[in-house]
């Protein structure tokens, strides 16, 4: 599986665009995750996320284990501490929240992870975290302690994304947090991507095939679904058919 995680990297070189769909393992059950797994399979998604910014079930380990028992699709960790380390996945998003400044969230929860992740066989993806102000206080600033970057000012968050490449970030990830009324702005999106080499993650509030046209046309190699998907799964085939479309042009134009 490691070929296929290796993907995103390389995204920013060929103009692929990913998919990725951010399971919250405290919103599922076994019925409704193989369901989604199913759609998932069907609809060619890239990357499963698993994780939330507050976990309070204890259903994490269960849901993974269903994804390895039922799909090849790759499982990254999304976590919001170290406790959520699980070796049973094929990867992990190292979080690194530089929009904020609370240590512990920037280097305190990696201290903590790093001898659990050098003894196993987790590839790690050093990821630059971005909150953005998309209208509404998010689960992971409130839990987190950090403010957002403010919605109207991409200027902050190219400087950002600048600031994590130089220190060896790998990925930056903007996120609106899960359920945001509002997406990323497409003006944030392109100013991010125009600063930095590495490939741009966008997600939180994607929840029309238009608003993941919008990110994607702004920039974005990774786009992530978490929220719509358990409201409404037949809208993994419409992302989907989006992301081909870009795809398939890009290959024509080969
Ligand atoms: C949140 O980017 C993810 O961290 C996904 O957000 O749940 O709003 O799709 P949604």
């Amino acid at each position: 599986p490691f070929n296929n995680l290796n993907q995103p990297q390389q995204s920013k070189r060929t103009g692929r665009k990913h998919f990725a769909v951010l399971l919250d393992p405290d919103n599922l059950n076994e019925a409704s995750c193989l369901h989604l797994l199913q759609l998932s399979e069907a609809s060619h998604v890239d990357f499963f996320f698993v994780g939330g910014s507050l976990i309070t079930t204890e259903n994490q380990a269960t849901i993974i284990q269903l994804i390895k028992q039922h799909s090849r699709i790759p499982v990254i960790l999304f976590p919001s501490n170290s406790l959520h380390i699980d070796k049973q996945a094929d990867g992990i998003l190292l979080l690194s929240l530089i929009s904020g400044r609370n240590a512990d969230f920037l280097i305190g929860q990696h201290v903590l992870s790093a001898p659990i992740l050098k003894a196993s066989d987790l590839q790690v993806y050093p990821t630059g975290y971005m909150l953005v102000d998309c209208g509404r206080q998010t689960t992971a600033s409130y839990m987190s302690g950090t403010t957002p970057i403010p919605y109207d000012k991409p200027t902050i968050a190219s400087c950002t994304a600048m600031a994590g490449e130089l220190l060896g970030l790998k990925y930056m990830y903007l996120d609106g947090g899960s359920g945001a009324s509002k997406p990323v702005s497409a003006e944030m999106i392109t100013a991010v991507c125009e600063s930095v080499e590495v490939p741009v993650i966008v997600g939180g509030g994607i929840n029309t095939p238009e608003r993941a046209k919008i990110a994607l046309d702004a920039g974005a190699d990774v786009i992530v679904v978490g929220n719509h998907i358990e409201k409404n799964p037949g809208f993994l085939a419409e992302v989907s058919s989006v992301i081909n479309t870009y795809n398939l042009a890009l290959d024509i134009h080969r």
